[in-house]
């Protein structure tokens, strides 16, 4: 009896398994009801009775190492798994893979700049639709019906309709907001307008502008001028200057266009400004009296100026951009070199 737990006692110690299913075996074999420990359990029973105090207390001892190393065993192998398992996921201790992130278009980037200026002044936004009639985008802004942009080859007419028609300015929403509101207005209106054009590296069919309008009593052409002085320089820096030189809109009286000085060659002459040192960046004027009256606004009380300009223009000077077409493309590799951009 002696011998044979003796021999168990060295299995039970020597047992190494290679699979979780050969601890299953061997605790069925030694352990289970029929098992080997069992069967010498029964043998116990006829042992002389001197020899029952120390063949006991190594029977229990057997009993609990085998217990104890099937248990081990058990735990062993279950780690191993565990640890497999996670192979399969991945180490869950690397850091996560970054994610692609999007940024700002740079026409919303400059769209947003130009009107957070504006906000400075005390001006507030207003949209409109894309879709207009001929009296918000013609008429009512004092084009006689012969001028060209009523023309089909300038103008997207929807359905042949020459009163419905996609805006070809966002100064639509300006007349909207001086029949809508009494003066004292101050709007600046972004939008997309479209125009019947070939699309090149200079014109493209769909493009936006940021036009602006401010009408109270007694409003002049130097609130304008100090106005867009200021516009130029949040937009391109302390250092911008602006000029003015005439010019001719339906809508304005007087009219002119503005110019900034060049910030490349700072108003020596380069291949950008084309050697004038200055660079054209919007249209401006006193509004129009009859444009005035079309809209309900008494010219005799009230005076106002406008402005508008392209922000795909602007957003090329701020960033030197020199093809227009890459504003549609959506080239990850142009726009990301805007995501650290204002
Ligand atoms: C340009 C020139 C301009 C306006 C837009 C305007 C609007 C109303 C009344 C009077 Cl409702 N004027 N807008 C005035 C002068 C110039 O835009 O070159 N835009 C890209």
């Amino acid at each position: 009896m002696n011998d044979k737990i003796n021999d168990l006692l060295r299995r039970v110690e020597e047992f190494k398994p290679k699979a979780a299913a050969e601890v299953e075996e061997f605790r069925i074999r030694i352990l289970g009801k029929k098992g080997e420990l069992n069967a010498l359990l029964d043998e116990f029973k006829s042992v002389a009775p001197e020899y029952k105090r120390e063949l006991g207390q190594k029977l229990n001892r057997l009993k609990s190492e085998a217990i104890e190393r099937v248990n081990t065993l058990r735990e062993q192998f279950a780690a191993q798994a565990a640890a497999a398992g996670s192979d399969k996921a991945g180490d869950m201790t690397r850091p996560a893979s970054s994610e692609e992130l999007g940024s700002r278009h740079p026409i919303s980037l400059v769209r947003n700049q130009i009107t957070d200026i504006f906000s400075r002044l005390g001006y507030t936004i207003a949209e409109g639709p894309e879709i207009e009639d001929d009296w918000h985008v013609f008429s009512a802004l004092n084009f006689p019906p012969e001028h060209p942009a009523r023309d089909m080859q300038d103008t997207f007419f929807i359905e042949k309709n020459p009163d419905i028609l996609l805006r070809t300015h966002t100064s639509s929403i300006q007349v909207r907001t001086m029949e809508r509101q009494k003066p004292p207005i101050r709007v600046v209106c972004p939008g997309r307008v479209f125009r019947n054009e070939a699309i090149s590296y200079r014109a493209h069919c769909i493009f936006h502008q940021v036009e602006g309008l401010y009408i109270d009593e007694g409003v002049s052409f130097a609130d304008l001028k100090q106005s867009i002085l200021y516009f130029a320089k949040e937009m391109f820096g302390e250092h911008a200057t602006i000029r003015m030189r005439p010019s001719y809109f339906p809508f304005t009286e007087p009219s002119a266009e503005v110019d900034v000085s060049c910030n490349l060659c700072g108003g020596k002459g380069c291949n950008v400004c084309k050697g004038t040192g200055w660079l054209e960046i919007m249209g401006c004027g006193m509004v129009d009296p009859n444009v005035l009256e079309a809209s309900g606004i008494d010219p005799h009380k009230y005076s106002g100026f406008a402005f508008g300009m392209g922000v795909e223009r602007i957003a090329m000077l701020k960033y030197g951009v020199k093809d227009l077409r890459l504003y549609f493309e959506n080239d990850v590799r142009f726009l990301h070199q805007f995501d650290n951009a204002l």
